[in-house]
């Protein structure tokens, strides 16, 4: 029983995010109370982890807990998203949390539950809403942490946050990754700042987890294409992604992508584990959320959608392997230069992963002026370079791109990543053609290149999808030569068929 209250910081649910940043936490120097619903989880994590530099209260109760902490209180939840993070408020409202204490959701919840969460618990506490992106490992050692929220409150949480956050070098922008138990990175930038307000953390986290569910498509789909077309062994595909991890690609999944290729089956050591792996794709949510938003906000987010569909596909295992006695795809195999297809498949990887940043970032324009937040895109492509899943020597260049222009409306406009896609267009195409001719699937790679065929067109078929729409449904049209918002509407049934300009007001 612990009854004096110097504790920094205080850590609801010990599962193992839970535990790993709490051990960060403590390994900066900041005692931390911590609880869980089932005591003997929180016993066993005090018992393997004795002499933590900042020290750690484990309490046996939400009392113990809230009375352990200095204030004002500051209470990290990391307890499964969803009801659970109400039940624990409730819990820890009612065990002594007071209206200045801060509460800061660090789980993985929905970004509207979040705002709803700020609004229904003001004037009991205060509370935030923070995204931690980087898994078990970044949690220990440094993640990338997107906190929103009340600012003043932030304010409380910033030398904790700045502390545990994975670092970058000032220069180079790469992530310092030499941290161990008991001695961590303190030297660097932090991978962390203030989004904004309510549930921005979260809205920014789940955007960033998207944009890992496109990258990670798109490194399975130059995978599948390298291995299909020049039928080559897990190895030697390791050995080509170890190479692209050494140019513009240069990235934490690129780099674990090659690791995986070049494990050998435990089972079968002869042969690789990811030719034994089955291939029916899991998910969690987030890519679905954000597709969710996308149409909801009515924003292009091909790719993103496109990478979250190929996981619904690959998960129709039973219907695949039925479909695949029927189906006839053609009978072309690539017999071109090996080298080139490499060379070609890089490049188009590169130039789908620009279009899907570019998307990524749209998507939360759009969203900052529905919730009226001011996001920093800069400052936001700078705390993703290290510590999270996505991190890359390509986010160094993002964040370039909106220090040079805040407003920049779309990535692909900058002049760096236009001129990227410039130089590697032609090969791209080339693959996709590869891709078509030889029947295999590469869904984020084509949804990217028509991304990039749409958004550059000043012409698009919609003009006759408009007449179609008018013809059959009398939903009316806009003219070229007229001003916009001027409606007309053709009386296609009479013979006559006079067009009526149709007024809204
Ligand atoms: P447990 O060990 O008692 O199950 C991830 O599930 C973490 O969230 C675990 O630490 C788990 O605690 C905790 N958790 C899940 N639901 C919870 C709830 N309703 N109240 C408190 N903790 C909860």
């Amino acid at each position: 029983m612990n009854s004096v209250a110097n504790a920094d910081v205080g850590l609801i649910g010990l599962a193992v995010m839970g535990e790993n940043l709490a051990l960060n936490i403590a390994d900066h120097g900041f005692k931390v109370a911590v609880f869980n619903r089932t005591q003997k989880v929180m016993q066993s994590f005090i018992d393997r982890n004795p002499g933590t530099p900042g020290g750690l209260v484990g309490c046996a109760n939400l009392h113990e807990f809230v009375s352990a902490l200095k204030r004002p209180r500051k209470v990290i939840i990391l307890v499964k998203a969803g009801p659970a993070v109400d039940t624990v408020i409730q819990e820890l409202l009612q065990s002594g949390i007071e209206t200045e204490d801060i509460i800061i959701d660090c789980g993985n919840s929905l970004w509207t539950d979040t705002i709803r969460r700020e609004k229904e618990y003001s004037g009991q506490c205060r509370f935030l809403g923070s995204g931690v992106s980087g898994g078990e490992l970044g949690a220990r050692f440094g993640p990338s942490l997107m906190p929103g929220g009340e600012f003043h409150a932030w304010k409380q949480i910033e030398p904790i946050w700045n502390s545990i956050a994975a670092k970058v070098d000032v220069k180079s922008g790469k992530p310092i990754e030499n941290a161990q138990p008991g001695n961590p990175v303190n030297e660097g930038v932090p991978c962390t700042t203030y989004i904004g307000e309510n549930g921005a953390g979260h809205y920014v986290k789940m955007v960033h987890n998207a944009i890992e569910y496109v990258d990670m498509q798109l490194i399975c789909e130059a995978y599948f294409l390298l291995k299909q077309s020049l039928n080559l062994k897990s190895i030697e595909l390791s050995e080509i992604f170890s190479e692209w991890n050494k140019g513009d690609l240069d990235s934490y999944l690129i780099q674990i992508t090659s690791d995986i290729l070049a494990q050998s089956d435990p089972f079968n050591p002869e042969e690789f584990l990811v030719d034994n792996l089955l291939d029916s794709a899991q998910q969690k949510g987030t890519g679905k959320w954000t597709s969710v938003n996308a149409l909801d906000m009515g924003m292009p987010v091909n790719s993103i959608v496109e990478a979250v569909f190929a996981r619904y596909l690959s998960s129709l295992k039973n219907e695949r392997v039925e479909a695949s006695k029927h189906l006839q795809g053609p009978t072309y195999s690539y017999q071109g230069n090996r080298n080139e297809l490499v060379r070609a498949v890089r490049e188009a990887l590169h130039c789908s992963k620009i279009c899907a940043y570019a998307q990524g970032f749209q998507l939360m324009r759009q969203a900052q002026v529905e919730h009226h937040w001011q996001l920093d895109f800069a400052a936001i492509a700078n705390i993703w370079r290290g510590g999270c899943i996505i991190r890359a020597r390509f986010l160094q260049k993002i964040s370039e791109a909106f220090t040079r222009d805040a407003k920049l409306v779309n990535l692909m406009l900058d002049p760096y990543f236009n001129e990227k896609i410039k130089q590697g267009q032609a090969s791209w195409r080339t693959v996709i053609s590869v891709a078509a001719q030889s029947g295999i699937a590469a869904p984020a790679f084509m949804s990217a290149l028509a991304y990039y065929d749409g958004y550059r067109s000043e012409f698009l078929p919609a003009n006759l999808l408009q007449g179609q729409r008018d013809y059959f449904g009398a939903h009316t049209y806009e003219r070229i030569d007229k001003p916009r918002g001027t409606f007309f509407h053709m009386d296609w049934s009479s013979a006559s068929r006079e067009q009526i300009t149709i007024d809204f007001d």
